[in-house]
């Protein structure tokens, strides 16, 4: 049997399976009903084949290509939303703004989120005890791979304008080691996508920085331009700062007209 932490990172979530099959049922039957036809028992299955009984450091992403086929499901043009470090705020933002879709509210991603997964060559049983960390162990992971694999197919789909939640109290809210600064970016298709859109909020309680005309915002005008994409910066985005606002009503930014 597997050492006892033989990795650095977490362990495979309890109730791994249970978890992912009431979540693609969850998914569905009852948040998107539009995919009911879908086989969820068969969804679990292929993604568990990815990993199983392999070493959980030699993961591809041809490994994951069943699981991506079997899943189809069409982003409507305008309504894909990116984010880097603003999963909070993301994720309350389109729980209100139901047309927009983050990567974790299309099912694959709806699936996986906040768990953790891996197995081992000796044994066909999930590993409970550790899985390798990201950046400790090796990058070739189970959940890292998965993550990456579903963001580059998120992104090739996306067409029209895209937006990306970026946080404006970091001194780079434009990361390009990121998954949204190496991987998204560079997988849209110039030929769908025309324009790039960034809502880049600060955290309500910091000084309110003008992100959009800093150099890391810049950095990212220039990628999107090379690409052949228009380029538009907000700070504040107002409905998202509404949200944020819900927990700080009192705060001045959220008093006065902002
Ligand atoms: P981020 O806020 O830097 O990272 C988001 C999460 O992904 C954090 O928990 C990171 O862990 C983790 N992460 C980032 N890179 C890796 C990696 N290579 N292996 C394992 N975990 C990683 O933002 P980001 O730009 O890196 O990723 C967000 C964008 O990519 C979004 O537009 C999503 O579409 C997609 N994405 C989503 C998830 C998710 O929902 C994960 C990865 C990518 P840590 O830095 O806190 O350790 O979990």
């Amino acid at each position: 049997p597997p050492e006892l932490l033989e990795w650095h990172g977490h362990g495979t979530t309890s109730h791994f399976s249970e978890i992912v099959l009431g979540r693609c049922f969850t998914y569905t039957q009852i948040i998107r009903p539009e995919l009911r036809d879908e086989d969820c028992q068969k969804i679990v299955d292929a993604f568990k084949s990815a990993f199983l009984s392999k070493n959980p450091c030699n993961i591809t992403k041809e490994d994951y290509q069943p699981l991506i086929k079997l899943v189809t499901q069409t982003i409507p043009c305008n309504k894909t939303l990116f984010w880097s470090k603003s999963k909070d705020l993301v994720h309350q933002f389109t729980w209100v703004q139901r047309e927009f879709f983050t990567l974790e509210d299309t099912l694959l991603g709806y699936m996986a989120d906040d768990l953790t997964w891996c197995g081992d060559p000796s044994t066909s049983d999930l590993n409970y005890q550790s899985c390798p960390h990201w950046r400790t162990d090796c990058s070739n992971n189970p959940g890292s791979v998965f993550w990456k694999v579903i963001s580059q197919k998120f992104a090739e789909a996306a067409c029209g304008v895209v937006q990306v939640m970026l946080n404006g109290s970091l001194t780079e809210p434009f990361n390009k080691n990121s998954t949204f600064g190496s991987v998204e970016v560079f997988n849209l298709n110039p030929e769908k996508v025309h324009t790039v859109q960034a809502w880049v909020m600060d955290d309500i309680g910091k000084v309110s920085s003008d992100s959009c005309s800093g150099s890391s915002l810049n950095e990212l005008k220039s990628i999107v331009r090379e690409r052949k994409m228009a380029f538009i910066c907000q700070d504040n985005y107002r409905p998202a700062r509404f949200v944020q606002c819900v927990k700080n009503p009192e705060h001045l930014s959220c008093r006065s007209g902002i």
